[in-house]
C-alpha cells in the first residue's frame, strides 16, 4: 500500500469516547454576544426575535439528532441532551460537540431573515460548545437547573432589573414566561406520521420515526415537569 508508510499518524488522534451509561450534555454558547447583541440593536435585556432564532435553530439540531430528548436554552447558550445509551458518532466526544455547534451555528445564519427581516446580519456569528457527561438523572436534573436558575438570575440581576423598574415600570413577575424560564423543547409522543394520518395528509420528508418538538416556556427545576414527562428520563 502505497500509504502504509505515514499511517501511523492516524494513531496520533485521541479516542476521546464518551463514557457508558452517562447523560451527553452539549452546551453551546454565542461567542462574544455581548459585542454581537449590540451591533444588531438586540433589545434589553431579552430580545424576543433573537431568542426565536436561538430556537429555531436548537429545532434544527434536533431534527438532525433523534436521541437528543431535550434541549434546553436561555440568553446565548441552549444546551443538548442525549440519551444514555446514544451510538451516535460512537459517543465521540469532540464529533458530538463539533458537528452540533456547526448544525447550530449554520441554521443560526441560515434562519436569520425570517427573524430579523429588516437588519442584515452584520458579521458572520460564532458559538462555542463543549461536552460534558452526567451520570446519574440527579445530576442531569441539577445540571438544567443550574441553567434555568442562571436564566431567572441574569433576568432579576439588580442592572437589569434597576433598567426595567425605572424605565418601563415593568415588575419581574409580570415578565413573559420566556424572559423568566428560557424555553425547553421536548418530544411529543406524536410522531410526524400519526399526525398526518389523523389530518389524512401525505407523509412529507421528516422521518416516520420522528416526533413533533414542542418549545415551552416553564419551569423545570421543580418535580411537576419531570413527572408529566417521565418518558424524557427513561430514554
Ligand atoms: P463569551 O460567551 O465568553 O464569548 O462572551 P459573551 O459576551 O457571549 O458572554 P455571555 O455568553 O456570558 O453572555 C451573553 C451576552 O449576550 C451578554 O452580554 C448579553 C448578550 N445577550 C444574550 N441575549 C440577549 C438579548 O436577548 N438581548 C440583549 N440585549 N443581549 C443579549
Ligand atoms: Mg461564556
Ligand atoms: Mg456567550
Ligand atoms: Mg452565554
Ligand atoms: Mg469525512
Amino acid at each position: 500500500m502505497a500509504n502504509s508508510q505515514f499511517d501511523y499518524v492516524k494513531s496520533f488522534e485521541s479516542m476521546d469516547s464518551c463514557l457508558p451509561n452517562c447523560w451527553i450534555v452539549v452546551r453551546i454558547d454565542g461567542n462574544n454576544f455581548h459585542k454581537f447583541s449590540s451591533k444588531h440593536n438586540f433589545k434589553k435585556p431579552n430580545d424576543d426575535r433573537a431568542l426565536g432564532l436561538m430556537t429555531r435553530a436548537a429545532r434544527s439540531v434536533m431534527e438532525l439528532f433523534n436521541d437528543v430528548v431535550l434541549s434546553y436554552g436561555q440568553s446565548d447558550e441552549y444546551s443538548f441532551v442525549f440519551k444514555k445509551g446514544t451510538k451516535t458518532y460512537n459517543r465521540r466526544s469532540s464529533k458530538l460537540s463539533s458537528v452540533v455547534v456547526s448544525q447550530f451555528t449554520s441554521s443560526y445564519v441560515y434562519h436569520w431573515k425570517e427573524y430579523f427581516p429588516d437588519l442584515q446580519l452584520g458579521y458572520p456569528p460564532a458559538f462555542d460548545s463543549r461536552t460534558v457527561l452526567y451520570p446519574s438523572d440527579k445530576n442531569l436534573r441539577d445540571y438544567l437547573s443550574w441553567r434555568q436558575a442562571d436564566c431567572e438570575l441574569g433576568t432579576l440581576s439588580s442592572d437589569k432589573n434597576e433598567i426595567l423598574f425605572s424605565q418601563f415600570g415593568i415588575n419581574y413577575n409580570n415578565l413573559p414566561q420566556l424572559h423568566r424560564k428560557g424555553t425547553v423543547i421536548v418530544r411529543d409522543k406524536v410522531t410526524y406520521a400519526s399526525r398526518n394520518a389523523l389530518r389524512k395528509e401525505p407523509d412529507d420528508k421528516r422521518s416516520k420515526a420522528q416526533s413533533m418538538l414542542l418549545a415551552l416556556n416553564i419551569d423545570i427545576i421543580g418535580k411537576q415537569f419531570w413527572e408529566g414527562n417521565p418518558h424524557i428520563l427513561a430514554a
